[in-house]
């Protein structure tokens, strides 16, 4: 297979979701780009370059709503282009490349790791906790604190329409903690028994809003109606430094055989169909945001920002 192939099949598994979730996306695209450094034959540091921004667009293109993405994605290429400007070999470039996506991975599953330590002392014996899709920092969590002999239950929703509630159930299942799977609107019919929430994120704003899978504000709407503490877990690059300047996470809307069949929807010819994969839930409403850096307030998301990527300026973010 040639890299472009290669970095073609990466695209496609993460458009078909094949790989999904912020983070494992995030890994996916940063993997691809090194294995275009790798089997590049590019004879100029400049051309390894224009190889790397292509691979870089065919990969930006797949999921909009994945900040995480766009994030792994800019730090390579931006440490390629200062590679770049200072003139080294394609050689010095080649392993630029592969040393920044090699660290980028090793930072983000550490990243899981230290959310895992940090959210798994919020949870305490008896705790019944929802959560919503399949995350793997909020499932690291729990899988922490049940390691760490906490014993609680978890109530996972199903989430339509692509069922990653279920990928939770088993996981949890597999490593034997008690879940209940239930219908997303079953959501405000257990809230009121929950001692907490715990879902992951695709995108943090500046302002602190979380942009997470399709539900989580109903979740959130329903646990502030609760009182029940709603946490979300989020490694520091799934945050938006677009957001700084006024720009909007972009919403991903997916294909409608996703919720129907298309030969049934033909039979209703007034009837179209949105398939939003995610919503947003304003700070208001979130209670902790659990970073690998530690735990802040949704209202503290712009500290995290200006940590990462300093001050911030529309040709920073340019790549
Ligand atoms: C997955 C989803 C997850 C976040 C965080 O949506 O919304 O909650 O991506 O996941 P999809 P993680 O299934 O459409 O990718 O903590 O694994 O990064």
């Amino acid at each position: 297979m040639t890299k472009t192939d290669e970095v073609k099949r990466v695209a496609q598994d993460i458009k078909l979701m094949r790989i999904r979730g912020a983070g494992k996306i995030a890994r996916a695209a940063a993997e691809a780009l090194l294995t275009t450094a790798q089997q590049s034959k590019a004879k100029s540091s400049l051309s390894l370059m224009k190889e790397v921004e292509t691979a870089a667009k065919l990969l930006l293109d797949t999921r909009p709503t994945a900040v995480s993405l766009q994030n792994s994605i800019r730090r390579i290429v931006n440490e390629t282009r200062i590679a770049n400007n200072r003139n080294i070999k394609v050689e010095k470039m080649r392993q630029c490349i592969v040393e920044t996506s090699t660290k980028f991975i090793q930072d983000s599953l550490s990243a899981i790791e230290r959310i895992g330590v940090i959210g798994a002392g919020r949870i305490e014996d008896d705790d019944l906790i929802m959560t919503h899709c399949n995350s793997a920092t909020a499932t690291k969590v729990l899988s922490t604190a049940f390691a760490n002999g906490k014993h609680f239950k978890v109530f996972a929703s199903e989430t339509r329409p692509r069922l990653q509630g279920r990928i939770t159930a088993k996981t949890l299942s597999n490593l034997g903690i008690p879940t209940s799977l239930i219908v997303d609107s079953a959501i405000r019919f257990f809230m009121t028994k929950m001692n907490k929430v715990i879902v992951g994120a695709d995108a943090v704003a500046s302002n602190g809003a979380v942009v997470n899978k399709i539900g989580t504000s109903l979740m959130a709407l329903a646990a502030h109606e609760a009182r029940v503490p709603f946490f979300v877990t989020a490694e520091t690059y799934k945050f938006s430094p677009e957001t700084v300047l006024g720009q909007l996470v972009k919403i991903e809307e997916r294909d409608s055989s996703e919720i129907i069949l298309e030969k049934e929807l033909l039979k209703m010819p007034n009837v179209s169909v949105r398939n939003p994969a995610f919503d947003v839930t304003p700070p208001e409403y979130i209670d902790l945001i659990i970073t690998e850096k530690g735990i802040i307030p949704p209202q503290a998301a712009i500290m995290i920002i200006q940590e990462e990527f300093g001050s911030i300026t529309a040709e920073k973010l340019e790549y």
